[in-house]
Order: C-alpha cells, then sequence, then structure tokens
C-alpha cells in the first residue's frame, strides 16, 4: 500500500485507489496534506480566469454540457470572439490576480483557420506575463505543435469519467480519442491540463477508474481538474441527485496522494459550495482554482467573496511573475 513517499507511481491497481477512498476521512487528508506539502507550498493557491472564446452550437454530445447543440439550453451559440477583444479581457484578469489565462472553445476540434486565430490569442496572452492555456476539443499531432510553437504552455482536455461510464454520457467520441488527443499534446512539450468531472451519477468505481486512467498515463497531467458538476436544465444529466460534498473532497484527496507533484484543480462548483467544503478541498491538496465571476458559461464565486474567504484561510496567490506553483525542492 502507497504511504504518500515522493516516488511518483504509474502501476495503480483499482484496489488500491479504492483503499485510498474507504480510508478513514482524517487519515486520508492527512495522507493528501502530507503529500501536497511534499511539492506545494500549503498556503499558496494558483489562480486561473476563463474565457469561452467561442461559445455554443457544439456538435458534441456530452450530456452534461450547456453548450451542446443536441440539448435545449440557455446557451445561445455564438462566433469565435476577436483577438482584441479577448486580450481586453485576458488584461483585465491579469489586473484582477490571475497568473493563467485558460480560453475554451465549444469544438470538436478546431478548422486550420480558426487555430491561427486562437495562436495570435495564445501570443497575446503570454505578451501580457500570463501563463496560456486552451481547450478546443481534439487535436491532430500537427496542430498540437502549431500550438506549442505559438508558445501555448497548457492544454486542456479532460477524460471527464471512467472507461465504463464513459459511454453513457458521450457518444459522439471515445475514451480512446480523448487519449490520442491527450498524446499529441505531450509529444508537442505542452504540459497537459486533464482531469473529469463527478456528480454525474457515476458510482465511486468509476471515481476510482477515472484516477486510475489519470495515474496511469506514461506521465501524470500537470494540473488535474476536479469539476462538481454544474447541472444546467435541458442537459440528460440535468435532476441527478447531487454528489455528497465530502465525497467530493476525498476525490480531491486521493487525486493528489496518488499524483503528488500534480497541481490538482479544485474547478467547476465553487460557487455552489460552502466556505467549509472548499477549506477541506485545499488541506486535501487542492492547489488551483478559477477566479473571475464566470467559468464558461456558468457563474463563479464573486471577488468579494473569494477574497474573504481567502483571508479568512490565509490563502495566497501563486505571484503572477512566478508563474508556476513554487515545488519544494528535494521532491524530484
Ligand atoms: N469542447 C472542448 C472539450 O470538450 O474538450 C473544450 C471545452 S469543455 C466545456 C471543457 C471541459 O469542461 C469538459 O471536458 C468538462 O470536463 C468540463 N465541463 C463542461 N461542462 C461542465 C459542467 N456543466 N459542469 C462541470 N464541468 C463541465
Ligand atoms: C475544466 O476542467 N473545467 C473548466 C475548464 N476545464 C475548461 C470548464 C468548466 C465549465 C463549467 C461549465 C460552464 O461554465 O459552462
Ligand atoms: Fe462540446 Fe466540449 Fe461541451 Fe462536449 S464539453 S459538448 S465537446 S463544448
Amino acid at each position: 500500500m502507497h504511504t504518500g513517499n515522493t516516488e511518483l507511481r504509474h502501476d495503480w491497481t483499482r484496489d488500491e485507489i479504492a483503499e485510498l477512498f474507504a480510508l478513514p476521512f482524517n487519515d486520508l487528508l492527512f495522507q493528501a496534506q502530507t503529500a501536497h506539502r511534499k511539492y506545494f507550498d500549503p498556503n499558496e493557491v494558483q489562480m486561473s480566469t476563463l474565457l469561452s472564446i467561442k461559445t455554443g452550437g457544439c456538435p458534441e454530445d456530452c450530456g452534461y454540457c450547456a453548450q451542446s447543440a443536441k440539448f435545449e439550453t440557455p446557451v445561445k451559440a455564438e462566433k469565435l470572439m476577436s483577438v482584441e477583444a479577448v486580450l481586453a479581457e485576458a488584461k483585465r484578469a491579469k489586473e484582477a490576480g490571475a497568473s493563467r489565462y485558460c480560453m475554451g472553445a465549444a469544438w470538436r476540434n478546431p478548422k486550420d483557420k480558426d487555430l491561427e486565430a486562437v495562436c495570435q490569442m495564445v501570443e497575446g496572452v503570454a505578451a501580457l506575463g500570463m501563463e496560456t492555456c486552451v481547450t478546443l476539443g481534439m487535436l491532430t499531432d500537427l496542430q498540437a505543435k502549431r500550438l506549442k510553437t505559438a508558445g501555448l504552455d497548457y492544454y486542456n482536455h479532460n477524460i471527464d469519467t471512467s472507461p465504463e461510464f464513459y459511454g453513457k454520457v458521450i457518444s459522439t467520441r471515445t475514451y480512446q480519442d480523448r487519449l490520442d488527443t491527450l498524446s499529441n499534446v505531450r509529444d508537442a512539450g505542452i504540459n497537459v491540463c486533464c482531469g473529469g468531472i463527478v456528480g454525474m451519477g457515476e458510482a465511486r468505481s468509476d471515481r476510482i477508474g477515472m484516477l486510475h486512467t489519470l495515474a496511469n498515463l506514461p506521465d501524470h497531467p500537470e494540473s488535474v481538474p476536479i469539476n462538481m458538476l454544474i447541472q444546467t436544465e435541458g442537459t440528460p444529466v440535468f435532476g441527478t441527485d447531487r454528489l455528497d460534498s465530502l465525497e467530493f473532497v476525498r476525490t480531491v484527496a486521493v487525486a493528489k496522494i496518488m499524483m503528488p507533484a500534480s497541481v490538482v484543480r479544485l474547478s467547476a462548483g465553487r460557487e455552489q459550495m460552502s466556505d467549509e467544503t472548499q477549506a477541506l478541498c485545499f488541506l486535501a491538496g487542492a492547489g488551483s482554482i478559477f477566479i473571475g465571476p464566470k467559468l464558461l458559461t456558468t457563474k463563479n464565486p464573486a471577488k468579494e467573496r473569494d477574497d474573504a474567504l481567502f483571508a479568512k484561510l490565509g490563502v495566497r496567490a501563486t505571484p503572477v511573475a512566478d508563474k508556476t506553483p513554487r515545488r519544494h525542492q528535494a521532491a524530484e
């Protein structure tokens, strides 16, 4: 049984992961916080801001997503934003304290012409002194290389859930499609941001299966977003029972123990979470969040609420100039 040493493992069994999930809560959180401290400053949280550069009208049928054209949701399809408009938003996010700017597009995959516009956005955001991240759907190896030459720091592409549950949520592309894009991103030398969503009606065994896939990739993703499902009326998963908050915290903690050198991101769902749940997520090793009033199409906590929470917890933002979270030296 793994006890939180500094070795990065890629040979986790599902039984071992189930044992971690079943630990008494205090033991689990202690182990996760201990693992976190080997690599990160425990009072620093990296802050990113998201922007939907191309909203809605997506041809995919991801059952959780308000942007799919297959479902009747309140989200209206829009065109790709102009480079100037994106850079103006990025500047505001930097002034509000974000060190990374993440741009998302509701595409199955980018057309080469659109990719050129995204590359200009990446170059412009990097020139502002922020890290860059984009999430554009599936990429070919050439497209991944093109993004790398534009200076892209991170590509977000989630496996979303376990291989078994995946087909219950998405039918228009396969788990293997996701893995192929991740491998193209990795081979291009771009940092990988890959995680998933919980609270879609999956079983604990699916959360185990999801973390099993992530930690057993040839390299752990540098960033592992754990999203709590945000329910939108009209999507197939709308009306699913809300996942217990402590099970969410457990998922963050197990992710941290399995991938201690990765930044586990407390991603979608903070708006609906209590301060106490968020504090437990930080204790469980979440080292990164989204700030700003909006995620892609849904609400994120207001600045006043976040500032008050960070002050109460003594949490500091990873400085913008630092760009990457500080890692303790001995650990790698
Ligand atoms: N279209 C691209 C794709 O799917 O790869 C990029 C954008 S997509 C919105 C990025 C990720 O956001 C999804 O993979 C999913 O994990 C997450 N996401 C989307 N809708 C969500 C929701 N309602 N609640 C929580 N996470 C969500
Ligand atoms: C990720 O894992 N979570 C972010 C980001 N990657 C792109 C997206 C969350 C989307 C939440 C629903 C919305 O705002 O539309
Ligand atoms: Fe499209 Fe991405 Fe939403 Fe799936 S998650 S429907 S690919 S925007």
